[in-house]
């Protein structure tokens, strides 16, 4: 069907921990993007799809946007901006509770120096935190600093707003045919979604700079003759220190985690998981070019 049809592409962008994955999430009604309360969670480019009507919209969940100081975090910046780059219109998350900080300040300043671009619509996310009374001062101070299309409060996690913003979206799209079936949901190889769920459970449970150093892969995918699969992983870490923390004592953390990652797949894949969780030392792993290309991200990028 393209007659009448309507799609494009809305790039959520925003600095970490603003709620863009939770969103996509409540957009497509699937947990397609990894979500934690830890900041840069997302490593790249995840697009979830959603009908509303006759149009398609396919959102592009983004990494975080902050200072880059490392290679990663370089290479997950440029993502985040070539993921807005190259959408219909750009959804700018900023927390209600914290408000135009240092960091939203800085992207806005980036948007403005590509203004003209596409339309950018403003999410004021997390109002579920904050007294309504504040939110019209912010939105204010916003629009102010940013000329905003259209100006959206919301709470992703608890779905207030979100109904408009996807009604309001879906009329901004243009005519086009759609880019994927009706009923596909995300474009991510499923090897690669298992991989996220791991490192979404691995990220929940380990500290600080931990879950920043490991990176997991899906090494073998079987389909067993019962219907269940078999999957084998591999979590790479940088220091030796950080095999032990991650086994746990006796295995215990590895164990939680295999655990709950394959409960997670089975429901996802509504059938069983066999998953097989194996941790290995990989000190360069941060600057090679095959972990960053299994990750969706452009290595060079990274420079
Ligand atoms: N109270 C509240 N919490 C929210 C809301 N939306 C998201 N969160 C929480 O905020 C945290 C970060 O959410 P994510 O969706 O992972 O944020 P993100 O912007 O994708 O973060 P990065 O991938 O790190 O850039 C999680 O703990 C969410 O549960 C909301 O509307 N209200
Ligand atoms: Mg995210």
């Amino acid at each position: 069907m393209t007659e009448g049809t309507k799609a494009g592409f809305v790039a959520l962008i925003g600095e970490p921990n603003a709620g863009k994955s939770t969103l996509l999430n409540r957009m497509v009604g699937a947990k397609v993007s990894i979500v934690t309360h830890k900041v840069q969670t997302t490593r790249a480019r995840i697009r979830g799809v959603c009908m509303e009507g006759n149009a398609q919209i396919v959102f592009v969940d983004t990494p975080g946007i902050f200072r880059p100081r490392r290679r990663l975090d370089r290479a997950m910046v440029t993502a985040a901006w070539g993921g807005a780059a190259d959408a219909d219109i750009v959804v700018l998350l900023i927390e209600a509770h914290r408000g135009l900080t240092e960091g939203a300040q800085a992207i806005i300043e980036a948007l403005k120096a590509r203004e003209g671009a596409q339309p950018v619509a403003l999410a004021i996310n997390k109002i579920d935190k904050v007294k309504a009374e504040k939110l019209l001062e912010l939105s204010k101070q916003l629009n102010e600093a940013y000329p905003f299309v259209r100006t959206f409060m919301i709470s992703a996690e608890r779905g207030y707003g979100v109904d408009d913003l996807r009604e309001w979206l879906a009329s901004e799209l243009p005519e086009s045919p759609w880019f994927y079936p009706e009923d596909q949901i995300a474009d991510l190889p499923m090897r690669q979604i298992a991989a996220e769920i791991t490192r979404e459970k691995l990220t929940l449970r380990l500290h600080e700079e931990l879950p920043y150093q490991l990176t997991v892969e899906t090494e073998k995918w079987e389909e067993r003759e019962d219907g269940s699969a078999r999957i084998d992983q591999v979590i790479y870490v940088t220091r030796d220190g950080h095999k032990g923390i991650v086994l746990g004592k006796g295995g215990e953390t590895i164990k939680a985690i295999s655990k709950a990652a394959r409960e997670e797949m089975t429901e996802f894949l509504g059938r069983p998981v066999h998953l097989f969780l194996q941790v290995k030392l990989r000190p360069g792993w941060l600057d090679e070019a095959e972990r960053y290309t299994e990750m969706g991200l452009d290595f060079r990028d990274g420079d």
